[in-house]
């Protein structure tokens, strides 16, 4: 028996991954850059018993039948050469409230408590692109920080790669949590119905690859002003691209446009923040240490029913005792 337990941080992309040139091994369309956040993690703990006669897997202590996760770990025992079964117990320490993606904290989590239970010893390397077969996002959070995620064309050059793991700059990200229940698009079918789809694709992967060295610059210049832009306008390329698909489709709720709003009025009055969105109507919310307060109070002054969560650059893939 072995029991292995990791806990990996959910991440933020700033350049965006959107559309697979492989679907079934997940390979990026385009490179993507983000940034690993403290507050969210998921926590999995995964027990290898040669007793157990099938995979199990709960989260929040509640059994789930995922495929998705049955599949991944039928891969990890495959590459171990083992034959046994393991029980997975994750937890997710994102708040229940939030409809933030977990599952680039889930899949990182995963790909590192259970290859070890299978007793892998795998390089970080390794282990990005393991993580990357779950979800593509987990690609990235096995490292903390900056990290880009190189598209790559094949399983083996395709991995995450940290650009600065331990972050100097104060930067935070606030989500704005809307209180809504739109109709869910998942990321997963909504990025591939642009790629089938969408006339401008093509333009959206060359504007993103070309994005990242501008905004690695940028974060070595410490030049907040187009760090905040470039992610900004990275996001709104994405969203837009999701209006030219077919069927057309957006993740934006009314409130995330008036937060979107209220976040350029704060520009206009001299507080500098910039706004990003994922696959859902949150909006994500990007500044310095030292604007976060006066931020979050304009914000709660106008949208006093809105959850504000406050994250920092948070760790890469940890193991726990
Ligand atoms: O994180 O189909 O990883 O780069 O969050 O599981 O590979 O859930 F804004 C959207 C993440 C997409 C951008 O997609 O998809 C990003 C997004 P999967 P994911």
């Amino acid at each position: 028996m072995k029991i292995v337990k990791a806990r990996a941080h959910t991440n933020i992309a700033l350049i965006k991954y959107w559309g697979k040139k492989n679907t079934d091994i997940i390979i990026p369309m385009n490179n993507s850059f983000s940034l690993t956040l403290d507050h969210f993690y998921t926590d999995t703990k995964v027990t290898y018993d040669e007793d157990l006669k099938k995979d199990s897997f709960s989260l929040n202590g509640e059994e789930i039948e995922s495929q998705n996760v049955f599949n991944f770990l039928d891969y990890v025992r495959q590459l171990s050469g083992k034959n046994g079964f393991v029980k997975v117990e994750s937890i997710n320490h994102v708040p229940t409230t939030a409809g933030l993606a977990s599952s680039a904290s889930a899949y990182a989590a995963l790909a590192a408590a259970s290859s070890r239970a299978f007793g892998l010893d795998l390089s970080r390397k390794d282990l990005s692109r393991l993580a990357r077969r779950g979800s593509g996002s987990a690609t990235r959070s096995i490292y903390g920080g900056f990290t880009e995620w190189i598209g790559g064309d094949n399983d083996l050059n395709s991995y995450a790669k940290p650009f600065q793991e331990n972050v100097e700059w104060d930067i935070r990200m606030i989500a704005a949590v809307i209180n809504s229940k739109p109709k869910k698009i998942t990321s997963r079918s909504g990025m591939q119905t642009v790629v089938n789809t969408s006339p401008f694709y093509g333009e959206w992967v060359k504007n993103a690859n070309n994005s990242i060295p501008l905004i690695k610059k940028a974060i070595l210049d410490k030049d907040f002003t187009t760090f905040g832009e470039i992610s900004e306008e990275n996001a709104m390329k994405m969203h837009a691209l999701n209006l030219t698909a077919h069927p057309h489709f957006s993740y934006f709720e009314p409130q995330s446009i008036e937060i979107m709003q209220a976040v350029e009025q704060l520009r206009q009055d001299g507080i500098e923040a910039y706004y990003t969105m994922d696959a859902g109507p949150n909006v994500k919310i990007i500044c310095e240490g030292k604007n976060s307060e006066v931020i979050q109070k304009a914000l709660k002054i106008k949208f006093p029913e809105i959850e504000l969560l406050e994250s920092k650059p948070g760790k890469g893939i940890q193991f726990l005792d």
